[in-house]
């Protein structure tokens, strides 16, 4: 049996959907009657704390999200049960469409030229080509990967941090902590799709913003963070704006969220905010992975895109 617990997102519909594309396999929400000994596979997205009670017979817990951190933080999530991350091409192609028009914009000058035409301004200067200008992705996996092929299509050079090296065509990769410096020193623009995991908080600070390039982007440096608002120091955000080290920032996440109305973050001209939706986990694409999922393990087969919970993702 399979139980729906999911906070925030239409938990109705995509039962509804399960249902219908299970059928007959059983499929229950909360609130409805079934044991909870009987549960195999629980669907879920912010899980409340009692979530998991009672749940002895469970094969695997299924992540609406692909970002586990959260999830790995519940005090009663079962230990030995395996979690299964949400991986799928349309939530890359979502992700992909935030990091290239965010690219693109800072590529283009639009904190500056947007300025001038407040000023009435006529002040010509001339963007680096794409290719002269260089995106640095930290973390290669699902999402890094797909952006860095987007970007590549458009031009762009690509450099990339991962924790594992990676060798991936037309991308420069750099992979460990030995090496963060060395990567920051050639990126113009730096792109956060890292999880959040205790080696990566905090990873967007001051001193990071200190070590990216200057001298190709006219104003500075620009931060693209896409991933997690436990990524970011807000003060030094704020900080890196006011006083050059950063062009601009564009922030999906946020250290609180909803973001706090004192923030000073929603004042800044030169900072782009959206409330966390850079990517979000299609009903119509998630349905079908998730039967896949329970319908081939359910037929003897391994479980796919299993977290690894020693390293939190
Ligand atoms: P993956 O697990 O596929 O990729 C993670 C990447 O980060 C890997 O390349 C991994 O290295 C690298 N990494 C992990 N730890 C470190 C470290 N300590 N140092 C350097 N590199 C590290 O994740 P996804 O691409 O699927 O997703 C990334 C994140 O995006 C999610 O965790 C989630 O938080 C966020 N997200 C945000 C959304 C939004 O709407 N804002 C929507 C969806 C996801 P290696 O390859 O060597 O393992
Ligand atoms: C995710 C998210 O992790 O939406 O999928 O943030």
């Amino acid at each position: 049996m399979l139980l729906l617990h999911l906070s925030d997102v239409d938990e109705a519909s995509w039962g509804a959907r399960l249902k219908e594309e299970l059928a007959p396999y059983p499929v229950v929400r909360r609130g409805e009657t079934y044991d909870p000994a009987d549960i195999r596979y629980i669907f879920v997205w912010k899980p409340k704390p009692e979530a998991f009670d009672g749940l002895t017979g469970l094969k695997a817990i299924l992540s609406l999200g692909a970002g586990v951190d959260a999830l790995l933080k519940h005090p009663k999530l079962p230990r030995d049960v395996p979690i299964v991350r949400f991986v799928d091409d349309d939530l890359s192609q979502r992700m992909s469409d935030y990091v290239v028009a965010h690219v693109t914009m800072h590529h283009r000058l639009y904190t500056r030229f947007r300025a001038d035409q407040k000023a009435r301004r006529w002040s010509q200067l001339y963007p680096p080509a794409a290719s002269q200008t260089t995106v640095g992705i930290m973390g290669m996996g699902v999402l890094g990967q797909d952006a860095a092929k987007r970007l590549l299509a458009l031009g762009f050079t690509l450099r990339s941090w991962s924790r594992t090296p990676k060798q991936i065509e037309g991308v420069e990769g750099f992979a460990g902590q030995d090496t963060f410096d060395a990567f920051l020193s050639g990126t113009d623009i730096l792109v956060n799709l890292l999880p959040l995991t205790p080696e990566t908080a905090g990873i967007l600070n001051y001193e990071t913003f200190g070590k990216l390039r200057r001298n190709v982007l006219e104003g500075g440096p620009v931060i693209i963070n896409a991933a997690r608002g436990g990524h970011q120091r807000e003060a030094d955000i704020v900080r890196a704006l006011g006083d050059g080290t950063l062009a601009a920032a564009s922030l999906d996440v946020f250290e609180t969220e909803p973001l706090p109305e004192q923030s000073p973050l929603w004042d800044l001209d030169n900072c782009y905010i959206t409330p966390h939706i850079a990517a979000i986990s299609s009903e119509t694409t998630g349905v079908r992975y998730f039967s896949r999922i329970i319908r081939e393990h359910e037929a003897g087969k391994p479980l796919i895109n299993v977290v690894d919970r020693s390293l939190g993702y």
